[in-house]
């Protein structure tokens, strides 16, 4: 089996060699997915797989801009449509200076099996730029974000493509796409999701990948009777998945004692409470300031610079910044301090190392492809509730994400528990993500 998925492996390497992010992506994919295919007769001699590696396109594009003192800038746009077997692209855009086509096909290839873990229909996509927002005035903003959108539009659609939010991307930066979408296309469709209430948004959408993480995270403790009440929690980041996975996590009755950014972590002792948690909000989404500011307003708090949460002694760690953010080193710290559950917010932040560790420690860990799917489910809600020009209640999409959330649960356990018992997520998430759009591919043919 091993030189079947060293094979794999070896023809996906030759045809994407400067690609580690996606190659790291595939192959956690390949290890789990392989084996079952070799032991599924309708799957097998059909490529499947090394179709599926393959972005059905990949669109490169200039994003030139005008600077407040007028100066020109050129920055670079994507968006890789990995798959559409199973219905429209779907998948966020992220604008960030590390953004490249390895991350980003990284990220398409994750969202083709997260989006069918969601039970909706809806196929992979992740686009994005490498412009750095930091420091950029609103005006700033809005003119890359119509530039970027001038060339974008051609290439999505409500029946094509549904470009969403991912880092650096937010309701600001959706409006201005939104704007600049609408007015190209004279139409009002539901071609973007993470909207403003007013103009087609739904709620709970900003909430839903911090509680999703959260509620998946309740899911897997309650298969050994257990809950959040009382447990020490640390998250990394303090942007949009951070925020609302310790919204979540101080609503169950948890403390959660760290937030980070790429400057470095806080730590609170005292927990960081729904006060503490309005302070964030305002100084991340309103004031777009430092996480460091979090210790001149609550002193009895700690900034370490330059360094991640994860030796601090947790019971959750919940991972809601970026890829790779937490190596094998991390995970034996966590391990050896009590760690119980790991349930990632962010896309790929453990790496291959860390994740052997979890699973060798037999402690709960959840990938992101199903722990984080609880935001493109809501955005699959956002596109339901515009094609039925309808909106519902805060209650109504709550609890249909909770169901969402437990029916991925539920998957992970069919195809994912061992012999031993022990449920391996990686392994469920991966191949009940393949199972359905494999299904879906079979049927349509070679094409
Ligand atoms: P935001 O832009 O709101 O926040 C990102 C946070 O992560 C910030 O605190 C940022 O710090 C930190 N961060 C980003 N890059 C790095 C880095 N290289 N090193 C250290 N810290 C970093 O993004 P989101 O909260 O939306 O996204 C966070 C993660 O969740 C990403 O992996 C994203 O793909 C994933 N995700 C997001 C979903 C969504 O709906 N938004 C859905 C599913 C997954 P700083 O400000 O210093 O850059
Ligand atoms: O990684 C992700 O799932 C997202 N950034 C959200 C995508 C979406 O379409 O809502």
């Amino acid at each position: 089996m091993q030189a079947k998925i060293d094979a794999f492996m070896e023809e996906v390497r030759a045809r994407n060699a400067h690609e580690p992010e996606f190659l790291q992506a595939v192959q956690e994919v390949a290890e789990t997915v392989i084996p079952y295919i070799a032991s599924n007769e309708i799957y097998n001699g059909k490529n499947i797989l090394l179709r599926m590696v393959e972005p059905e396109r990949a669109i490169m594009f200039r994003v030139p801009w005008v600077d407040d003192k007028g100066e020109i800038h050129v920055n670079r746009g994507y968006r890789i449509q990995m798959n559409s077997a199973i219905g429209p692209y779907k998948g966020g855009l992220r604008f960030h200076p590390s953004v490249n086509l390895s991350i980003l096909k990284f990220l398409a290839f994750e969202q083709v099996f997260k989006n069918s873990l969601t039970t909706l229909p809806m196929g992979g996509g992740k686009g994005g730029s490498d412009f750095d927002p930091k420091g950029k005035s609103d005006d700033e903003i809005m003119r890359f974000c119509h530039s970027f959108m001038s060339e974008l539009f051609r290439h999505i659609g409500p029946n094509t493509d549904v470009p969403a939010g991912d880092i650096g991307v937010g309701t600001r930066e959706i409006g201005y796409l939104f704007g600049k979408y609408r007015r190209m296309k004279n139409e009002f469709t539901g071609v973007l999701t993470g909207k403003g209430i007013t103009w087609g948004g739904s709620l709970i959408r900003p909430e839903a990948t911090g509680y999703g993480t959260v509620y998946f995270a309740q899911n897997m403790l309650e298969t050994k009777g257990d809950s959040f009440k009382g447990k020490i929690v640390t998250v990394s980041g303090s942007g949009n998945v951070a925020q609302y996975a310790t919204e979540k996590a101080v609503q169950l009755g948890a403390k959660v004692i760290t937030l980070s950014d790429s400057s470095g972590y806080i730590y609170d002792k005292d927990g960081i409470d729904k006060e503490k948690l309005a302070f964030i909000m305002e100084l991340k989404n309103e004031r777009r300031g430092r996480i460091n500011e979090y210790v001149d307003k609550y002193p009895s708090a700690v900034f370490h610079k330059g360094k991640t949460p994860w030796g601090e002694k947790c019971d959750i760690a919940l991972p809601c910044a970026t890829q790779n953010e937490l190596n094998g080193d991390d995970a034996k710290t966590l391990i050896a301090n009590g760690c119980v559950c790991v349930s990632e917010g962010a896309n790929m932040p453990s790496t291959p190392e860390a994740i052997a560790a979890f699973h060798d420690a037999k402690i709960f860990f959840a990938p992101g492809k199903a722990s984080n799917a609880g935001g493109v489910a809501t955005s699959g809600l956002e596109m339901t509730q515009n094609s039925l020009r309808f909106n519902w209640t805060r209650e109504e999409v709550d609890e249909k994400l909770k169901q969402i959330m437990n029916d991925i649960h539920k998957k992970c356990v069919q195809y994912g528990t061992d012999d031993n018992g022990y449920i391996d997520y990686v392994k469920g998430a991966n191949i009940a993500g393949f199972v359905k759009v494999a299904d879906a591919m079979l049927a349509q043919g070679v094409v």
